[in-house]
């Protein structure tokens, strides 16, 4: 009689060998973290020679990061295993034969978020790496957020038909959904409870093995696959429908006169056990590679692999409404341009609207699905020159950024923040105004950054998001 998957695993015994597929700023931190627990002989990351980033197999094994961005300690923990011989690099995944666990943290964007198909090409080709080499007794865990199902389904069934294994019988197949943010990826693997679900509970205890090691304060939330993939992408859309209630009642505080921050501290004033009102605060748009995107692999999840769905049929999903809503605000801030310069008596055709700010984060280089775009784009339509400033990126395909923002806003009629960074919020209005040459010139301030009266004082036309109160402000 084949013995059950938990005789296997125990035959084998605990995970020695492990193994991570995608150097990325995911795949990388985990691996550090696995090679230093001192639990396991050997830690390989496995990256693929290709040419945008095999570079990063000969950097990882000389000891050096190729993140980009403060990572605190992330550098010398590498450079530690490295010499210490617990971690390497390969592009040689046939080395997967020799693991106990397998672990797989490669992105899954949206190609197009309007029809909701992830890119899942760079995942299943990982997962194809891994099948082909994949054993008995191995575990295999999927990292990446992914549409609810695909774990138990897609995923599944690559690595099957690859290594003609049975998952939940010949080998462990869980997710373990990443909660890392950029400027903390070491802190967060260590510090956030780990959701760990597997397709079967000898899965889910073989996973829950694997990240106890590297949990210091976190600690192990067994789940089912598709629980933890539920609560990965619904974490993320949840943030999102916060943002999003932050942006329209922003809009509808415009709209009545009043300043969205004290209506802010208003309801947050409401404390009482178990009252909660979080509300999040608003801004030109949401960027970045998570919360654009988790709300579709929800809503995608849901038609595929859910059954029997109860919702009002006309109503529309409140995630993607919030989308919706977010997505809009890029428009908005165009919106507040355009009247800000017809304020100020000038056409935004041949005006000239500096940007500052391209990255999606204060004080990061991180550009991934910035709403600076869209609203650079608007501009354009519209006939403007617009010039961009960022001190963090330094460079974005097509887009010319400048490090020089006295030579950014002279001559502008209009200077549009969109991006919180900290040079930003010490500029001095008199000076901002003189760089700019003009009589009236134009403050959009999408991240609440400026004080309204200092800029109105030096006889600028402002305009901000949320500040009903001073949108309209009189012209001296
Ligand atoms: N944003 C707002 N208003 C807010 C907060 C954010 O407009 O109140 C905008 C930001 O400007 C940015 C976008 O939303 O353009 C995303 O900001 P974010 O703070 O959510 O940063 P992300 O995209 O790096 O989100 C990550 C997520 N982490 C993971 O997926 C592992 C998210 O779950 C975290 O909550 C978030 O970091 C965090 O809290 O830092």
């Amino acid at each position: 009689m084949r013995k059950g998957l938990k005789s296997i695993l125990q035959a084998k015994g605990p995970i020695e060998k492990v193994g991570v597929v995608g150097m990325g700023y995911v795949g990388i931190p985990s691996a550090v973290l696995f090679a230093d627990s001192g639990a396991f002989r050997e830690v390989i990351g496995f990256q693929r020679d290709s040419p945008s980033s095999g570079y990063k197999i000969g950097m990882l094994n000389r000891g050096e990061s190729p993140l980009k961005g403060e990572e605190p300690d992330l550098g010398e923990m590498l450079g530690k295993v490295v010499a210490r011989g617990t971690f390497r690099c390969t592009s040689d995944f046939s080395l997967i034969s020799d693991l106990d666990a397998v672990t797989l943290a490669i992105q899954t964007p949206f190609k197009n978020p309007a029809d909701l198909i992830p890119d899942f090409t760079p995942l299943r080709e990982g997962l194809t790496s891994v099948g082909k080499h994949l054993l008995r007794g191995t575990l295999v865990v999927i990292e990446s957020t992914v549409t609810p199902g695909t774990t138990g389904g897609t995923a599944r069934r690559i690595l099957e038909d690859e290594s003609g294994l049975v998952a939940g019988r010949d080998f462990a197949l869980a997710h373990a959904p990443e909660r890392v943010m950029v400027g903390r990826l070491l802190r967060n693997i260590r510090e956030h409870d780990r959701v760990v679900g597997g397709i079967d509970p000898a899965s889910t205890d073989r996973a829950s093995e694997l990240y106890r090691t590297v949990l210091s304060t976190g600690k192990i939330i067994p789940l089912t696959a598709k629980a933890a993939e539920v609560t990965k992408t619904a974490e993320n859309a949840f943030r999102d429908l916060q943002i999003a209630a932050a942006n329209q009642l922003a809009l509808y505080c415009e709209a009545m006169g009043v300043n969205f921050y004290d209506v802010r501290a208003g309801i947050a004033s409401l404390k009482e056990e178990g009252v909660t009102r979080a509300i999040l605060f608003p801004g030109a748009g949401v960027g970045g590679h998570c919360l654009p995107k988790d709300s579709y692999h929800l809503e995608k999840g849901v038609k595929e692999a859910g059954r029997d769905l109860d919702y009002p049929a006309d109503a529309d999903s409140l995630f993607l409404l919030a989308r919706r809503i977010n997505d809009f605000m890029p428009r908005h801030m165009h919106r507040l341009t355009l009247e800000g310069l017809d304020r100020a008596g000038k056409r935004i055709s041949g005006a000239r609207v500096a940007i500052l700010g391209w990255a999606f984060l204060p004080n990061s280089d991180d550009t991934r699905n910035t709403p600076s775009a869209p609203y650079r784009d608007f501009l354009i339509e519209s006939g403007a020159d617009v010039p961009v400033h960022d001190p963090c990126v330094g460079r974005s395909p097509g887009v010319p950024i400048s490090h020089d923002l006295r030579e950014v806003i002279s001559g502008a009629d209009a200077i549009a923040i969109l991006t919180a960074h900290s040079p930003y919020r010490g500029l001095v209005p008199g000076e901002v105004k003189a760089w700019t040459g003009k009589e009236r010139p134009v403050i959009v301030d999408g991240r609440n950054l400026v004080d309204p009266d200092a800029y109105i004082g030096e006889g600028f036309v402002y305009k901000g998001i949320g500040r009903g109160d001073k949108n309209r402000h009189p012209l001296p």
